[in-house]
């Protein structure tokens, strides 16, 4: 297996990724813009297969259709020059002043229109690019205060917004599908839709659910305390992971947006692995873009901008390698069984069983001594996790 990426594994960074300047609330730019068309060619010599931006990293708000296009036009003739793709567009919706309560869901309704003027000219953008998903972060979509938000109202105007999004897609023909991100919090107060549980009921609530799925991002989950790998099982199990944003955040705090696996390491270990393999027995595993959704730390100069990039693919393509040495490693088979985690593919009842037949089965219950049933045997999950850790070290094979 290789350690060098190149396009086969889907490796793509958001323009605001790489192009961050280092701005944060307490200081400002400690590097240089960073132009798209050298972007590109950094990100292809680099092996990466995909750029995706917001309108804004391309053009600034508030550009003449002019120097819009003009970026438009610069940015497709470097496509053209390298042979990088645009696999996903998303829209800024959260950095103008006048987003400062919402796009969508901003109590304001000429603010909310604007909102949806800004998308909908931005979804053409990503239909004549050829891009597959349309990401929604909606950072600004939320509060800090109870008493200034109608929670119910938002949540309805939010469905009015990507019902509309999704109309319009399907009239227009564009193979387009809608993937929402997920953030606890940060910019706002509290965000809609925190967490990618909530989002996925949210998309059920949708006139064409088939076209919505979600973009989770394993910062943003892990700001919530929660475990990122289980969240994406779940969203595989559902059909519902269109996209993904990897990175590394350590505990519930601010943002951090660290290289991917610069976090807990072995949450991204077992996130590879299910990407990968599909989970332990098969499930579904995952064939989109490896997005990278991370920012170079302010402490950095332009070369350590790319180095940062690369160690994102290189831990990702390490993780992998480790992943398939841990799957092929017959002592892993051996503690995978005697854990039983195959047992739980099998179906509770037998084929055919209803609950006449299972009320019947005395060997169930009457004739089952719950006391005296694993007779202080245990599941032994914790050598099995040993025998990951060691292969994340590279103790083993
Ligand atoms: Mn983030």
């Amino acid at each position: 297996m290789s350690l060098t990426p190149t396009r086969d594994d889907k490796f793509s960074f958001g323009l605001w990724t790489i192009g961050y300047n280092g701005t944060d609330p307490f200081g400002g730019p400690t590097r240089a813009p960073l132009d798209v068309v050298h972007a590109v060619e950094k990100l292809s010599e680099l092996g990466a297969y995909g750029l995706t931006f917001h309108d804004d990293d391309l053009f600034a708000f508030g550009s003449t259709d002019a120097e819009r296009q003009n970026q438009i036009d610069r940015l497709k003739q470097a496509l053209a020059d390298t042979g990088l793709v645009v696999p996903m567009v998303t829209t800024n919706l959260f950095s103008a002043p006048v987003f400062k309560d919402g796009g969508f869901t901003s109590n304001d309704r000429a603010v909310r229109r604007f909102a949806l003027r800004k998308v909908l000219r931005n979804i053409d953008l990503a239909a004549e690019l050829g891009a597959k998903t349309f990401v929604m972060w909606g950072g600004r979509e939320g509060a800090e205060y109870d008493a200034a938000k109608d929670v119910q109202a938002a949540l309805e105007r939010y469905r009015e917004a990507v019902n509309l999004l999704g109309q319009y897609v399907t009239d227009k023909g564009y193979d387009i599908r809608f993937a929402i991100e997920p953030k606890p919090n940060e910019p706002r107060g509290d965000i809609l839709l925190p967490t990618l549980g909530h989002a996925l009921a949210f998309i059920e609530t949708l006139e064409r659910p088939e076209l919505v799925g979600i973009n989770p991002e394993v910062g943003h989950e892990q700001m919530a305390g929660l475990n990122f790998t289980a969240g994406i099982a779940q969203a595989l199990y559902q059909g519902k992971l269109f996209h993904i944003d990897l990175n590394g955040q350590r505990g519930i705090k601010y943002d951090q947006d660290l290289v991917f696996g610069h976090g807990d390491l072995q949450n991204a270990f077992s996130l590879v692995d299910l990407l990968e393999n599909g989970g332990p027995n098969g499930g579904p595993a995952y064939d989109g873009p490896r997005h990278f959704d991370y920012k170079p730390s302010r402490t950095e100069d332009e070369s350590g901008v790319w180095d940062s990039a690369a160690a994102n693919m290189r831990t990702y393509l390490l993780l992998k390698e480790r992943a398939a040495a841990f799957r092929a490693d017959p002592e892993v088979q051996e503690a995978l069984k005697s854990a039983r985690v195959d047992e739980l593919s099998t179906p509770t009842l037998g084929e055919g069983e209803n609950y006449d037949q299972l009320l019947a089965d005395r060997s169930s219950f009457e004739d089952f001594d719950a006391n005296a049933y694993f007779n202080g045997k245990g599941f032994g999950f914790v050598r099995l996790q040993q025998l990951m850790l060691e292969h994340l070290l590279g103790a083993r094979g």
